[in-house]
């Protein structure tokens, strides 16, 4: 795999971590909202899954499409969002990006090539795909990225999808972000593959495995990679990042399934504070000017909800506005 994260500039570590820091509050503080019955709708966290959604999203191009899944909050920071807008769309509030519509699992946001969340497991592949057919015909030089997790590739929909992204020689790069669970379904239980890149043989793509997901930039420069090739028509690529979630499924799960020991193993990998680290180390950015970033973060998230919370609800005959092309 290619070094390419040695050519990032100082600015872009910084706006990396930032992205990081950014992605995790916004989660850590929406968890907080959903439990004062402020949030409408369900919605799923990021916590500990930084540095595989910020490392694969970071190194798209703007005109670069994605589309994301009911994860994707962290992917939809990267690719670019006004982060108040989004906290009013999951608040349900009038000023949201869906005029609160939508919630969680519907933001998006075309301008910078964020086709959407998506409540549907698969949902994207055959979107994206098409997406990806229309770049080729249109000769643009974008591609298009589909998001997805471990469990969306037991769909069927998946395995069209490569199949038809493989023959007809797609800018589409399939990112797995294998946080091991699909709600309460370990990988191991309900898939003989032990790496799901494995899989891409079948259809004879590239498959690239990120054993340390939670290392930023070893998932850059796996995602380089897979850039290079979709964008220069050597054709789709699929990117597997292993990561682990910290929190339930979604807002509204025990997690019975895993054992407490499992968790707080994984939560001694942040990926924040391994980024941290390389960063300090590296004499890339000084802990106080990280520690600026964070508490820079945290502040914006914390105006969000300000906007949010100060920002009318919907009117129901918005329900009925945006469903026709004029
Ligand atoms: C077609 C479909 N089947 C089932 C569900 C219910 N569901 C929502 S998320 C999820 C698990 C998805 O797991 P994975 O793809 O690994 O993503 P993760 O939640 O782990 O990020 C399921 C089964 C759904 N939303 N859509
Ligand atoms: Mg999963």
């Amino acid at each position: 795999m290619g070094n390419y994260s040695k050519n990032l500039t100082k600015e872009q570590h910084l706006e990396m971590y930032e992205q990081m820091e950014l992605a995790r509050h916004f989660d850590l503080q929406l968890s907080k909202l959903f439990a004062r019955g402020l949030v409408h709708g369900m919605t799923h966290y990021s916590v500990g899954e930084e540095a595989a959604n910020i490392g694969a999203i970071y190194p798209l191009r703007k005109t670069d499409l994605m589309y994301s899944n009911h994860r994707g909050h962290a992917q939809t920071i990267s690719k670019g969002i006004e982060i108040d807008r989004m906290m009013a769309e999951i608040l349900g509030k009038a000023t949201g990006q869906c005029k609160g519509r939508g919630g969680s699992m519907h933001v998006y946001s075309i301008e910078n090539g964020n086709m959407g969340c998506n409540g549907i497991v698969g949902g994207g592949h055959g979107l994206s795909t098409g997406a990806a057919l229309a770049q080729k015909m249109k000769k643009t030089d974008n591609i298009v990225v589909c998001c997805m997790g471990d469990g969306a590739t037991n769909e069927g929909s998946f395995h069209e999808c490569l199949n038809m992204a493989s023959i007809w020689n797609l800018p589409l790069i399939f990112l797995v972000i294998n946080n091991q669970y699909g709600i309460s379904m370990a990988q191991k239980d309900c898939m003989k593959v032990e790496k799901i890149t494995e899989r891409a043989a079948a259809y004879r793509i590239k498959g690239i495995h990120v054993e340390d997901g939670n290392d930023v930039l070893a998932v850059y420069d796996a995602m380089n990679e897979a850039i290079e090739d979709a964008r220069t028509g050597k054709g789709p690529v699929l990117v597997e990042v292993m990561t682990y979630r910290w929190f339930g499924h979604s807002a509204s799960d025990p997690g019975a399934y895993r054992t407490r020991e499992e968790v707080e193993e994984w939560k001694k990998k942040d990926p924040i504070e391994a980024y941290r680290k390389v960063l300090t180390k590296k004499k890339i950015a000084t802990v106080a000017e990280l520690d600026a970033i964070r508490e820079k973060s945290i502040k914006e998230i914390e105006d969000a909800i300000e906007f949010a919370k100060n920002s009318p609800f919907s009117e129901t005959h918005v329900a009925f506005e945006d469903n026709y092309a004029d």
